[in-house]
């Protein structure tokens, strides 16, 4: 009878393969190739229904005898192959010891810094506007009453890609967006990555990131400029720092000024962290100059509006007394574990 020989074929085919096991997976390989539902052994009993009644018997009963023994065999195999592998994991290796601590990443003080400012003006009603890095003449400089030959347009001190797109030298731009998109009241923040082809040393990068802000409505006064600045100092740096402006001059604001926070190192004594002075720089800022509310189409007899700027890594250099502004991006863990 050939299926007699063809279970013998099978026989030995086990066989063959049984002693190729050296894993469990390999195991469960030969298991499904011939115990499966598709495998050899089932193969054969499927088609034992067109035989006669004996053959049916003989067959039967030899394919259920290959049956029993292949799974004896596997079951053998299976039990060694674990005492030996759980001895060769520990073999030599102490499985009580304590597991090995995964790494987590920490916030980087950077984006600690920003979220912390982020934060506070989100308390006082602000919304955080995102926009583009690449961007026109007319966005970073022309809409924000920065003429033509102002130095700062100079190739020297603004990265050009093209003829008609730059890397923006500060986030403003977004704010022009913000008043195209929208009208008053608006009360934004905007943080993000700003370029300036300043040599590198460890106070100036080539790209930094600001927080610019803006808030426009009717009867917006400078009042309202300082408590809200003020408000912000305190929320940043503590409830005892003082604040004073200094008048300067930008073109995108009217009156404008340079902001100061008392030294919070000494207190206001004069240390070298200020200089001796007892005072930190740390925002302009100003009234909005309504050459800038023309531009976007705004009514300057309706609104007014204050706007102001700062260096969020002048900020976390003073906030952790980081003395390199190259730190924050070298990607040294032994500088980054700091701030966990
Ligand atoms: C600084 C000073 C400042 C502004 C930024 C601004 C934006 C618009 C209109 C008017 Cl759309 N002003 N921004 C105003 C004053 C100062 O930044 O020292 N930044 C690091």
């Amino acid at each position: 009878m050939d299926i007699l020989k063809d279970l013998e074929a099978i026989k030995e085919n086990f066989k063959t393969e049984y002693e190729k096991c050296g894993c469990m997976l390999q195991l469960e390989n030969v298991r499904t190739a011939f115990l499966g539902r598709k495998g050899e052994l089932n193969n054969i009993l499927k088609n034992i229904s067109s035989l006669s009644v004996d053959e049916k018997r003989v067959i039967g009963k030899q394919a259920n005898m290959l049956k029993n023994e292949f799974s004896v065999r596997l079951r053998e195999l299976k039990e060694a192959l674990m005492d030996s592998q759980s001895s060769d994991e520990t073999h030599g290796i102490d499985v009580t010891l304590p597991g090995i601590r995964p790494r987590i990443g920490t916030t980087h003080p950077l984006t600690k810094t920003l979220s912390r400012i982020n934060n506070i003006f989100i308390s006082m009603g602000f919304r955080i506007a995102e926009g583009r890095e690449i961007e026109t003449e007319f966005y970073n400089f022309e809409a924000l009453n920065i003429p033509l030959d102002h130095p700062s347009r100079d190739a020297f001190d603004t990265f050009y890609v093209d003829e008609k797109y730059l890397l923006r030298s500060h986030t403003s731009n977004v704010q022009i967006h913000v008043m195209e998109d929208r009208k008053p009241p608006i009360q934004v923040i905007m943080p993000g990555r700003v370029y300036r082809p300043d040599a590198v040393d460890a106070t100036h990068s080539f790209m930094f990131h600001q927080v610019e802000g803006l808030m426009v409505d009717k009867d917006i006064s400078f009042s309202d400029l300082k408590g809200v600045l003020l408000y912000f100092c305190k929320s940043m740096f503590g409830e005892d720092i003082k604040m004073r402006l200094r008048p300067h001059f930008f073109p995108f604001t009217e009156p404008s000024a340079e902001v100061d926070i008392s030294c919070i190192m000494c207190k206001g004594k004069g240390c070298r962290v200020c200089s001796g002075n007892g005072w930190l720089e740390i925002l302009g800022a100003g009234m909005v100059n309504p050459k800038v509310f023309e531009a976007v189409g705004y009514d300057t007899d309706r609104y007014t509006g204050f706007a102001f700027g700062m260096g969020a890594e002048r900020i976390a250099m003073l906030l952790y007394g980081i003395e390199d502004i190259r730190l924050f991006y070298e990607n040294d863990i032994r500088f980054l574990g700091q701030f966990a």
